[in-house]
């Protein structure tokens, strides 16, 4: 039985990978932040509390990371843990560069020194590309890194430590670089969630405004699921590297909000209003990733469209609210 390591194994990624390993057969263990409401700590992965093995961690703790690698010896250490949103490292940069870029060079040298036979997966992001886009629109493995938030610089520092050591101390360390990637477990302070959670209580009478920052940027969304397949792909290849994970379609957040309430039967105009607030000081304007790469090496594709996938997360949320509104009715006639 193969034994993985994942940091960042509440969060969606993680979920999605831990279920997916259980499924393979893996013996699972990750780590967990500690937080002051342990009640919301597990709410992605409760369901696989019986399958799996979760410890108090952190990428700041080296020595707690060293300890845990050497019990638990892994075949495949999975570094997802992150401060993973871009407008909140402008105003956390530092915790942002503490964990997203020393947290990073903290679980390498755990990992260099408790368990170097094992693979390594560092989850890179399409954020570091910034402002680079190739002549034909796309950004790939051989994309100059021109990152725009301090999330972004964070994680080239996470890239190339990665390269490091895997040149100089031989190990099997991969970089991921993936694009954006949703799901109905996203954190509801991302676009595409934050976007179908509100047509969704619009729909429903439960809201009237949207309150978004800058619609006209746009990102390459794939799924979650797909893309936590893909990691584990990358470990299972014989040689280490860098791999880009995406769709290779791009929308603007106005063409999502478009879907969206399209599909719910709204016109997106009526509700979304831009408040200064979610803006970032500096944008990432464009992203849209060629992956042919993974996809001729590995043989990687995703299986959801866009539609599916964002027809997934409005229809979880519709349920969710309805639920909750049939609730409030029967509280009523009681
Ligand atoms: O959903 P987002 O916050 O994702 P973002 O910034 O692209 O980052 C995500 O993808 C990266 C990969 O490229 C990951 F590395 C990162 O960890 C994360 O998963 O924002 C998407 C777009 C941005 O252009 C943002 O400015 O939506 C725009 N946006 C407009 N209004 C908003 C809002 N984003 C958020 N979060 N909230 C808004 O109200």
């Amino acid at each position: 039985m193969k034994k993985a390591f994942i940091t960042g194994i509440g969060g969606q990624d993680g979920s999605y990978l831990a279920e997916y390993l259980v499924e393979l057969g893996y013996e699972v263990h990750g780590i967990v932040r500690r937080n002051s409401t342990p009640e919301h700590q597990d709410t992605r992965i409760g369901h696989l509390t019986e399958k799996i093995h979760t410890y108090y961690g952190d990428l700041l703790d080296q020595g707690g990371m060293e300890r845990l690698l050497d019990n638990i010896q892994p075949d495949e250490i999975y570094n997802i843990g992150a401060q993973s949103h871009v407008r909140i490292s402008f105003d956390i940069p530092q915790f942002t560069a503490q964990t997203n870029a020393l947290g990073v060079l903290n679980i390498l040298e755990a990992y260099r020194r408790s368990c170097p036979n094992a693979k390594f997966y560092q989850a890179s992001s399409s954020e570091m590309f910034g402002l680079s886009v190739d002549d034909d629109e796309c950004q790939r493995e051989t994309t100059p890194m021109n990152p725009v938030s301090p999330y972004g610089c964070a994680k080239v520092f996470g890239y190339n430590i990665v390269r490091n050591y895997r040149r100089a101390y031989k190990l099997h360390a991969t970089n991921g670089i993936l694009f954006n990637h949703e799901s109905p477990r996203r954190g509801s302070n991302f676009v595409t969630n934050k976007v179908v959670q509100a047509a969704a209580k619009i729909k429903l009478g439960l809201q009237e405004k949207l309150e978004l920052g800058n619609i006209d940027s746009y990102r390459d969304w794939g799924h979650s699921y797909d893309y936590v397949r893909a990691m584990h792909l990358m470990l299972q290849h014989r040689s280490p590297g860098d791999w880009v994970v995406a769709t290779g379609e791009t929308r603007s957040v106005r063409e999502m909000c478009e879907y969206v309430f399209g599909r719910l039967g709204l016109d997106y105009k009526d509700y979304v209003v831009q408040n200064p607030k979610y803006m970032r000081p500096e944008e990432l304007p464009y992203l849209k990733g060629d992956s042919t790469k993974i996809r001729t090496e590995l043989g990687w594709k995703p299986k959801y469209s866009f539609e599916e996938m964002m027809d997934e997360m409005t229809d979880h949320w519709m349920t969710i609210y309805t639920d909750q509104l049939i609730l409030e009715k029967a509280k009523d006639v009681v």
